[in-house]
């Protein structure tokens, strides 16, 4: 064998060895065949009564479980949608309907600022127990339960739910809840330092997860400098309305955090690169925010590794792959699978393939129409940048561009994502000045991919220029 054939051959086993090295410590190692724990964890139900997706997310979630018993229902607020007595009614009604009890399943849960009516009722803890009865607060002194706070241990793991008393004028916990959470930690950590603490919060942790950076209203400010001390913590935040298919909704940095996203419906970054996406309707939820409804069902080994399966209640299909957090170790070593810089070092840009077009269908004073082919990506894309130029000086019109989301949140499996896009929409996201369309004058489109980590394709242009 030629030098040359060997370096070839030794090379092609590096490259056929790699991609199965990754998909090793991507996967980590979890023993299905020793699960001692498994719990739903969902959030963002907002309950008012009748038929709901709760009951069918619930169903799905044990359907999930099979012959195995569901141990936790871990909710992260926002179980109704103004905390009334009728609405907590409405929630023990469908807990009743799964039979809820006989299956042997425990509740904890957090209050949202939807169940604490904005504010209004801090202390709504005593109205969840008065509806709920025996599903709430089990165990729990009358103090905990005023103050909406639960500390639950199922199976020799300690679940921890915590109330956010404050949202309006910036989301802060109360220094008595903080304390009491901080107690909840270290006598878990006493019991065993080596077993995940699982956590349920409303708001998410500031500059964690998906959509922990969209303003004060929707993170705790004073939430992280209690968890950052325990990297044990596994913690689960609603109120963002994220979807499970984006990777950001798992984050380490300090401690693992974990989106709910909501039973109910999604919701989206409000701004992308500084302009607002053109399929919002103001605010974060897009027009299509109800074909949607998503959970998480996790599982923990004997070994207190933790595979965390992404559930989309809607489609009746999971997410993509499942998530494996280790054990918590001593050096931390547990936390370096899900950071920002572990995932953007993988990261491929989207691309658009060789034979891709994009169409312009109609293009008039205030309305353009168009039509191209998705962008491919490893992962998913994320977005779409559509860009309006003068076609014989290939410079920008308007002030701006626009933006759009692609379906990465309605199809569980991104391969499952549309092939081509169409988009009808307002020039106006150009932010066009009076003078500067002109029909007699020719205009290209120009549209750029980007994923969830902010990498961006190649432009795709309406004609090759
Ligand atoms: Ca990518």
């Amino acid at each position: 064998m030629s030098k040359s054939m060997r370096l070839y051959l030794g090379l092609l086993v590096v490259f056929l060895i790699l991609p199965l090295t990754v998909w090793a410590t991507s996967n980590l190692q979890f023993d299905e065949q020793n699960v001692v724990l498994r719990f739903g964890a969902i959030s963002d139900t907002h309950l008012t009564g009748g038929v709901d997706k709760l009951e069918e997310a619930l169903k799905l979630l044990y359907k999930k479980a099979g012959k195995n018993k569901l141990d936790v229902l871990l909710i992260a607020g926002d179980l109704t949608d103004s905390g009334s007595a009728t609405e907590i009614t409405a929630f023990k009604k469908t807990l009743d309907k799964v039979e809820f009890d006989k299956k042997g399943t425990k509740l904890i849960f957090a209050l949202g600022n939807h169940d604490t009516d904005f504010d209004k009722l801090p202390y709504n803890g005593l109205a969840f127990k008065k509806g709920l009865g025996a599903y709430a607060y089990e165990g729990a002194l009358d103090d905990e339960i005023k103050n909406g706070n639960h500390h639950l241990v199922v199976n020799g793991y300690h679940f921890i739910a915590v109330n956010t008393k404050k949202y309006n004028g910036g989301c802060e916990h109360a220094p008595e809840d903080l304390a009491w959470l901080k107690n909840a930690l270290d006598e878990a950590v006493k019991d065993d330092p080596h077993r995940p603490i699982f956590v349920a919060t409303h708001p998410l942790v500031y500059d964690t997860v998906y959509g922990s950076l969209e303003g004060s209203y929707w993170t705790s400010k004073n939430l992280g400098e209690v968890l950052n001390d325990y990297p044990q913590v596994i913690s689960f935040g609603g109120h963002l309305h994220s979807p499970l298919n984006d990777e950001r909704t798992i984050f380490q940095r300090d401690f693992t955090s974990l989106n709910t996203a909501s039973v109910k419906y999604v919701a989206l970054d409000s701004v992308i690169d500084g302009l607002a996406p053109i399929d919002l309707d103001g605010g974060s939820t897009p027009r299509n925010c109800n074909f949607f409804s998503q959970g998480l069902y996790l599982e923990v080994d004997k070994n207190h590794n933790v595979r965390i399966t992404r559930m989309d209640f809607f489609h009746e299909a999971e997410i993509k792959s499942p998530w494996l957090v280790p054990a918590p170790k001593a050096d931390k070593s547990h936390l370096q699978y899900y950071t920002t810089e572990a995932r953007k070092s993988a990261n491929q840009a989207p691309y658009f393939e060789d034979d891709a077009y994009l169409t312009i269908r109609r293009l008039a004073k205030k309305k353009l129409d168009i039509e191209f082919s998705a962008a491919k990506d490893d992962d998913l894309v994320y977005a779409y940048e559509i860009h309006l130029l003068d076609k014989a000086t290939l410079l920008p019109v308007g002030a701006s561009y626009a933006i759009t989301y692609s379906d990465f949140y309605l199809t569980p499996k991104p391969k499952g994502m549309a092939t081509k896009i169409f988009k009808a929409f307002s020039t106006d996201a150009f932010k066009l000045s009076a003078k500067e369309f002109d029909l007699s004058k020719e205009y290209l489109i120009k549209i750029v991919a980007m994923d969830s980590f902010g990498l961006k394709s190649e432009p795709l242009y309406s004609e090759s220029n």
